[in-house]
């Protein structure tokens, strides 16, 4: 073929103008995520992609980037926003910091499980928070995914009970208010740190613990620096799967259709995973020598729960919203 072209250099230019005419380059889809390689919502990303290229052969050029190499933790919207990043996996607590309403699904102990959390969202409540995120953020959700049920991990092994035994304890946070809230009303004093500098945290003692799903504090090795995890079960964790309205706009309707069903075979990838990862886990912790147990769960719930109903985030809440999420069965 190579010789051919050389040989006969005008019949060669001429094909290769007329194949390009008709070739279109793939659509480039940039996600960035701080989730570590073997976390299920990084594997999640994987299958997504695998996905687009079993059904939309050749229409997708899909690029993960994992650890924060691409953006920060929690600077992903903006980055979508201002057009330099088609997707990532957003929390409500991102949401929350430009949409208040948001803000009642970074509140503890009002997701009760998985499954309720799939159904709130893909009730007309979903619908309308959804909306809002298309509207005010520019950002179109395609899914939920699970991320977990929030745990207490801690470095000492002092026993926690109720939330006064947290007096003192500096709690690792991601960096928001929304997130700082909620380690506080836990009863820890929150600390602010990027997801990736965590380990080195509980490492050297600049925090005390942190808080994470069981398949993160796996996946990410916390249980290698901490000696007890306490089941406080304080957040069912939410990553809302997501791309910038500029890019989902520009795709054709039959691409925006590939792209939300491989979502949506992403998420329940992600789901099922880390939902039967979640009760297996405890052992393994137990195997590495950790303390893993519950405290008194109801002490933890009451303390929260009336912490965020009485915060200044509820005033934003939309009326009657946490009865309509707590009616969802
Ligand atoms: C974390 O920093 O603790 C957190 O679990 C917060 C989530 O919203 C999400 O950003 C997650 O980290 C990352 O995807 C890393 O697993």
């Amino acid at each position: 073929r190579i010789l051919t072209c050389m040989t006969l250099s005008a019949v060669c230019a001429f094909s290769i103008g007329t194949t390009a005419a008709f070739a279109a380059d793939p659509v480039k889809l940039r996600i960035s995520t701080p989730a570590v390689e073997s976390d299920w919502h990084a594997k999640m990303l994987t299958v997504f992609k695998d996905e687009l290229a079993k059904t939309a052969p050749s229409v997708f050029n899909v690029e993960i980037h994992l650890n924060a190499s691409l953006f920060k933790q929690g600077t992903e919207p903006a980055a979508m926003q201002r057009g330099n990043l088609d997707m990532a996996m957003i929390s409500a607590q991102d949401i929350a910091k430009q949409i208040p309403a948001w803000s009642v699904f970074t509140a503890g102990y009002l997701i009760r499980d998985p499954g309720h959390q799939k159904k709130v969202f893909n009730s007309d409540i979903g619908e309308e928070f959804y909306q809002m995120v298309a509207d005010d953020m520019n950002i179109e959700i395609l899914d939920v995914g699970y991320l977990g049920t929030r745990q207490l991990n801690l470095a000492n092994d002092k026993k926690i009970n109720t939330p006064s035994d947290l007096a003192g304890v500096k709690l690792r946070m991601p960096g928001s208010d929304a997130w700082l809230f909620l380690g506080n009303a836990l009863g820890a004093d929150a600390t602010p740190l990027a997801f990736g500098e965590v380990y080195t945290g509980l490492q050297t003692g600049t925090i005390d613990g942190q808080d994470n799903p069981l398949p993160t504090v796996k996946a990410a090795k916390f249980y290698e620096v901490t000696k007890q995890i306490v089941l406080t079960q304080h957040l069912v964790d939410a990553v809302f799967l997501s791309m910038s309205k500029e890019t989902y706009d520009e795709l054709t309707a039959d691409q925006q259709e590939k792209v939300q069903a491989a979502a949506a075979v992403a998420t329940a990838f992600n789901n099922e995973n880390r939902i039967a990862d979640e009760a297996s886990l405890v052992d393994f912790f137990k195997n590495e020598g950790l303390n893993v147990y519950e405290p008194d769960v109801a002490a933890f719930r009451d303390q929260v729960q009336k912490a965020y109903l009485s915060s200044e985030f509820a005033k934003d809440w939309p009326e009657g919203i946490v009865d309509r999420v707590n009616a969802i069965q």
